[in-house]
């Protein structure tokens, strides 16, 4: 039969993540360290406000990481709350292949780290240090609607083995409070899959996607028949229901991506501004533009 590999990632920064997954991908390597090294990327580009080092910071100026990964046999491992790791995509996969758990959080997913021979560094850059410093004065908590087109990175792959698995990783909402949490480390909020039917990882406001179970959800409708594209946009309609008198509506922006068995996949999101990156085998490594309910 006909390859089909595919891999998409959320937003500009799911290029070069991609370009490297293919590479490891089509060099033989196992699909969770090609998801691992594409995610690498972001995480350790300090550009990226939103992703690992240079991630903004908490409201303590604490920059405090999430990250999951996911398997076709769903095996999955996740951090969350993890301080001073360049790459918690690489301690969530060690979570999966080494411990018992799924989840470790905190104080003891860092240590967890270091006796795994991960250095602890500093992930405040200067950069993000004074944007948190202006952002002090007046300590207004507004989550920034598609920040520079980054927010979370979340892949999904079909491997040559027409085996899906994904990973995604995160420095949260920007001046959170301390210990917050997003969707991006709960497998079934910021991401999910079931390999007899497809996988689906989300971005944006984590609240909303963790209150609607969301990418549990998208994978849901596809296994009851929707295409990637419909069950993407149903949840998101059904995040909007939820929220359109709620006070997060004023900032709330919220993006699917989905794959399913066929290889369909597809983008939405609630407002305009979110696009995804696509690479295969026949088009090679471009981004789409997810359609949206509204601007
Ligand atoms: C989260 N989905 O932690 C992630 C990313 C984000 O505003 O920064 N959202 O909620």
């Amino acid at each position: 039969a006909q390859k089909k590999s595919l891999i998409i990632s959320t937003w500009n920064h799911g290029l070069p993540a991609n370009e490297e997954t293919w590479k490891q991908l089509k060099d033989g390597k196992p699909t969770l360290d090609a998801i691992e090294a594409g995610m690498k990327i972001p995480e350790a580009d300090p550009k990226i406000r939103s992703v690992g080092y240079g991630g903004y910071p908490d409201r303590e100026g604490k920059v405090t990481l999430d990250a999951c990964i996911m398997d076709h046999n769903s095996d999955c491992g996740s951090v969350c709350f993890l301080e001073g790791i360049m790459h918690p995509i690489s301690v969530a996969k060690l979570v999966l292949e080494k411990t018992p758990h799924v989840m470790l959080s905190g104080e003891g997913a860092l240590q967890f780290a270091l006796e795994e021979g991960f250095k602890k560094e500093n992930l405040l850059t200067p950069e993000s240090e004074a944007d948190w410093k202006k952002w002090l004065q007046e300590s207004k908590y507004e989550p920034v609607i598609n920040i520079e087109n980054h927010d979370t990175i979340s892949m999904l792959v079909i491997d040559d083995n027409d085996n899906i698995s994904g990973g995604c990783t995160t420095s949260g909402a920007a001046w959170k409070m301390h210990g917050r949490v997003g969707d991006s480390p709960i497998i079934g909020a910021g991401l999910f899959l079931d390999n007899e039917v497809g996988g689906a990882a989300a971005t944006g406001l984590g609240e909303a996607v963790m209150r609607t179970a969301g990418s549990a959800m998208v994978v849901e409708l596809m296994r009851h028949g929707r295409t990637p594209f419909e069950a993407c946009k149903e949840v998101v309609e059904r995040i909007y229901n939820k929220h359109k008198n709620h006070k997060d509506m004023e900032y709330l922006q919220v993006g699917f991506i989905a794959v399913n068995k066929k290889g369909e996949h597809a983008g939405y999101s609630l407002r305009s501004g979110f696009n995804y990156a696509v690479y295969d085998e026949e088009k090679g490594n471009r981004m789409e533009d997810a359609q949206f309910k509204m601007s």
